[in-house]
């Protein structure tokens, strides 16, 4: 449902309006109030997201990065000659430079992302500097996409999750993920996946609330993104921007709080808020190392291998199926 085409032509958005809609309306009129965090990401959400991964707080992409390009030999020894690249969630591919770059002997690479801005323009410019890589992305929730881009077919297929994104989803949802990643990729294949670990709160906390306001601006994007697409009436000011620690379920939370008693409508729908009161928009799980492994153990991939980054601690895993 709401799959969209991987040409050369303009790609175009996969998540129906009235999807969007029904999704804001259920999660406003839930207690407590809830968005989905797939939602930031329109063009400026993607953008504002980029900038995130820059912050000097925000170590997760830098960290990741390093650990990728110390160990990329090593994970280009597993690719096989022809190998489709297929990256879940791929953004504006940055970290899939360091692995093309360390084998040379993939042949495509088949991005699958919500946000057709960031496909496009990801797309042209790997499309320049790898003039011999055949580019076929796919615009799809990569949660729900139901078959592999267009030119991963008769290829062995490397599957590509980098970043903790897999982080962003529920324990049951991240196995239910990797499950379905496993159908997608086939039996055999492997997978390398990108997990934050669980460290402590005083370098988690900053890393989603940045002195810059970077990582506010970005939560309060999913409410301009709102008033565009489904005439809401939001005030993106008269919320504030928090990012709590909950230590008992190993995850950030990121929230809006309304600074006052406010009435909010979204098209037809009217929504009351007192002050104070909160939207929850992310959840941004941290991985012990047994805790992921158990979870990829249990949705079918048996951990070939583990690679963590000195402190602060990032994990890179090889699955295979
Ligand atoms: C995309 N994802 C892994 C980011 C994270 O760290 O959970 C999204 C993000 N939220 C706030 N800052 C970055």
């Amino acid at each position: 449902a709401g799959l969209r085409l991987a040409d050369d032509d303009r790609l175009t958005e996969v998540t129906p309006e009235n999807t969007f809609l029904k999704d804001v309306i259920a999660g406003l009129s839930a207690q407590p109030k809830t968005l989905s965090a797939k939602y930031f990401y329109d063009a400026e959400g993607s953008r504002l997201f980029e900038a995130i991964c820059d912050l000097p707080e925000y170590y997760l992409t830098r960290t990741e990065t390093a650990l990728l390009r110390r160990i990329a030999p090593e994970i280009a020894a597993r690719i096989p000659s022809g190998a489709a690249l297929v990256e879940f969630g791929s953004g504006a591919s940055t970290k899939t430079r360091i692995l093309l770059d360390a084998a040379p002997n993939i042949a495509v690479y088949a991005p699958i992302d919500i946000s057709p801005s960031a496909l496009e323009d990801a797309a042209a410019s790997l499309r320049k500097a790898y003039p011999d890589l055949a580019v076929t992305p796919l615009v799809d929730d990569f949660t729900k996409a139901m078959r592999l881009p267009d030119g991963a077919k008769g290829r062995t297929p490397v599957g590509f999750f980098p970043g903790s994104t897999i982080g962003n989803f529920a324990p049951a949802e991240a196995e239910a993920l990797l499950r379905q990643a496993k159908a997608l990729l086939g039996e055999g294949a492997l997978f390398i996946v990108g997990v934050d670990v669980a460290k402590d709160p005083a370098v988690l906390i900053p890393a989603y609330d940045d002195a810059q306001g970077v990582t506010a601006a970005f939560n309060r994007n999913i409410l301009v993104h709102i008033n565009r697409e489904l005439s809401g009436t939001f005030d993106p000011a008269a919320f504030a921007h928090k990012a709590v620690w909950n230590a008992a379920d190993s995850r950030i939370e990121m929230h809006l709080e309304s600074l006052r008693d406010q009435i909010v409508m979204v098209g037809d729908h009217g929504f009351r808020f007192a002050a104070g009161e909160t939207i929850h928009t992310e959840n941004s799980h941290k991985y012990p190392a047994e805790a992921f492994e158990a979870i990829a153990a249990r949705a079918g991939w048996t951990v070939s291998q583990r690679w963590v980054s000195p402190q602060p601690e990032f994990a890179i895993y090889a699955l295979t199926a």
